[in-house]
């Protein structure tokens, strides 16, 4: 995935994906006053194989809103997946997370991409008031999509909506109890998290990173 890494043009203040990142560190911060299950690093790493076989499931539903079957989901198709899923959310916002979800600029998402887009679609979405047990149809899915914003939760220390370098190596060191090595793997960890190098991962850095350690990139182009 050599595409991926960073996009000169990301820095520009106020664009849409700033605005969608500042949405999604209020939401992130309001879920982290709730706490987290998470208690290890090691943890999270025991429920990889099982939120890798839920991501995967995810397939179907992928094929069945990828309409003409070309392999990606274009902005109207993906307005028709929010349609029938019932995510009320306007064509401007729907436009914005197309954007920063599609990092290889392809016009279209990808299956790992679509996967990133409904996670965060799941942290920016309130509970609905009465049935707060499912968002968006897909009781499953936002189990493990649960799971990925507890994990997130655990290591933003600090709970302001972002990972930091320090707050890795402290949860790494938590459970290892300080290791030297397990300090490098921190980094190396971290590295891979933060794309465009500006020393903080956000949740969908760190949503794309895992789709990348559980394997859930190499499963797209099949035809
Ligand atoms: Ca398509
Ligand atoms: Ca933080
Ligand atoms: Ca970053």
């Amino acid at each position: 995935m050599g595409g991926v890494v960073g996009r000169s043009n990301s820095i520009r203040r106020s664009s849409p994906e700033s605005k969608l990142e500042a949405k999604m560190v209020e939401a992130m911060q309001r879920r982290a006053s709730e706490g987290t299950s998470v208690k290890s690093f090691n943890s999270i790493i025991m429920k990889f194989p099982k939120i890798d076989e839920s991501l995967r499931k995810c397939k179907s539903i992928f094929e069945q809103f990828d309409e003409d079957s070309n392999g990606a989901i274009d902005q109207e198709e993906l307005k028709h997946c929010f349609q029938k899923l019932e995510i009320s959310f306007n064509e401007q916002e729907i436009g914005d997370l197309f954007l920063a979800c599609d990092i290889d600029e392809n016009m279209g998402m990808k299956f790992n991409e679509f996967i990133v887009l409904l996670c965060l679609v799941y942290l920016l979405k309130e509970p609905a008031a009465v049935q707060a047990n499912s968002r968006m149809g897909l009781p499953d899915l936002e189990t493990t999509f649960e799971t990925l914003v507890d994990a997130f939760v655990f290591l933003d220390k600090n709970k302001d909506g972002y990972v930091s370098k320090n707050e890795m190596v402290h949860a790494i060191n938590e459970t290892t109890g300080g290791e030297r090595s397990s300090g490098r793997i921190a980094m190396k960890r971290f590295e891979e998290m933060d794309w465009d190098k500006n020393g903080m991962v956000t949740f969908k850095e760190f949503l794309f990173a895992f789709t990348r350690w559980v394997g859930i990139d190499d499963v797209e182009d099949e035809e």
